[in-house]
């Protein structure tokens, strides 16, 4: 799950409105919102059907003219206000909602027109700029303060006991997203003695925390309200920093998918242009706002970035991959005929079993070998996925 997350009034819930609004094709899936702030958006991917030039009949995604949507689950968290961590404004919640989110997309208003507390301010008063370290500060100090309570017996009880560490660590964390793995990197970039935890300074514990932050809370900059031409200077200074970036414009996106839900335009989430299917139904100032939108927006940046973002944390903060499981090698089909029904984002590192284990139990355990259906070769456990594999598992039981 991916956290949605930044001050107030930056365009989280703009985001998160057009982000989990389904394109029209899904009809009667079962893709709904599943809490008022907790819905389903899509990743987009170019299908496996053109590159094997098949008609697929996709069951767990969709797939519109070649790009296939894989839904994912968004969270739009309260907005945060610095001192959050202590229980400021809706902190608490705040707080409480990004424990679950794997990756976390920060909205900030790239124009500079909301003030640090995120009240409306002149276009280009704030200095986004001073949001991002803000943010990260906030949930530091939030996971140190979790840690710090049961620190000095976590420490001691790792030196003189039996239980190491990273153990105790990962049993206290696990409630976060929190993983083993997140730990043990996190101790090996502080480079701090995992050994001799009750000789860490304040300085070295803090420092521990914000480089498991770091990893196990990645997170990307969304650049929202880029049709407010005061952003364009403070996306030239982003641009400079470390960060991953997509510039958006989140009510331009919402505007696209609304006209496009009703059939007004033809546009699919992501597109760097659109085409207007019925231009006798669209009243004069439609067409004026949606002609800015694509002359503003679409030609000068290529797209509203909102997939962009959504992407960015998948493919780049969570290094997934998507994969095409299949029964048949022939059709590239399941058992009813469905060609290509499934599309896995799996984690960079994926082997063939361990895909067969997430499919099904019974499938990882009587796994045999598999079949890259594209190279039309067999494949052991060990082999590592690739991204847009084509797969299909050969076990000592029939699939239930
Ligand atoms: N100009 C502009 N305004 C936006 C954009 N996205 C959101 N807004 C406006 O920013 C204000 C706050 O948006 P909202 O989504 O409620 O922000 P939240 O508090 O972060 O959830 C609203 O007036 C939105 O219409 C955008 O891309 N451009
Ligand atoms: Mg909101």
């Amino acid at each position: 799950m991916v956290g949605i997350v930044g001050k107030p009034n930056t365009g989280k819930s703009t985001f998160f409105s057009a982000a989990t609004l389904a394109p029209a094709e899904i009809g009667s899936y079962p893709f709904t919102t599943i809490k008022p702030n907790r819905g389903v958006g899509y990743v987009r991917t170019p299908c496996a059907c053109k590159e094997f030039n098949i008609q697929d009949n996709p069951v767990n995604s969709i797939c519109l003219n070649g790009i296939r949507l894989i839904p994912v689950e968004l969270i739009d968290c309260a907005g945060l206000v610095p001192g959050a961590w202590q229980g400021r404004g809706l902190g608490n919640q705040f707080l409480d909602e990004i424990r679950k989110a794997d990756a976390l997309i920060h909205i900030i208003d790239a124009s500079g027109g909301t003030d640090s507390e995120g009240r409306v301010c002149k276009p280009g008063e704030h200095d986004p700029l001073e949001d991002l370290g803000f943010l990260e500060h906030e949930i530091t100090m939030w996971l140190a303060s979790i840690l710090k309570k049961d620190w000095p017996k976590i420490a001691r009880t790792a030196e003189a006991e039996s239980k190491d560490l990273l153990s105790m660590l990962e049993e206290r964390l696990s409630g976060l997203t929190i993983k083993r793995s997140h730990i043990s990197e996190a101790i090996r970039r502080t480079g701090i003695n995992a050994e001799k935890p009750t000789d860490w300074s304040d300085e070295d514990f803090l420092k521990f925390v914000d480089t498991l932050r770091q990893i196990a809370k990645p997170m990307l900059i969304a650049a929202n309200k880029i049709d407010i031409p005061t952003a364009q200077e403070n996306l030239d200074k982003l641009k400079k920093l470390n960060y991953i970036i997509a510039p958006c414009c989140a009510e331009a996106e919402l505007a696209l998918r609304r006209a496009a839900e009703k059939k007004l335009i033809d546009y699919r989430p992501g597109d760097c242009n659109f085409k207007i299917d019925k231009p006798e139904q669209l009243n004069e100032s439609q067409t004026r706002g949606l002609e800015t939108i694509r002359e503003k927006i679409l030609l000068k940046y290529g797209s509203t970035g909102v997939q962009n973002a959504i992407n960015f944390a998948f493919f780049k903060l969570l290094n997934m991959i998507t994969v095409y499981p299949v029964e048949d090698v022939e059709h590239l089909s399941d058992h009813k005929g469905k060609v290509l029904p499934d599309a896995y984002l799996v984690p960079y590192g994926t082997t063939a079993r361990q895909l067969a284990y997430m499919i099904h139990t019974e499938l990882g355990e009587s796994f045999i070998y598999a079949v890259d259906t594209r190279e039309k070769k067999r494949i052991g456990e060990d082999h590592v996925l690739k991204d847009r594999d084509v797969i299909s598992i050969i076990s000592a039981k029939k699939r239930a």
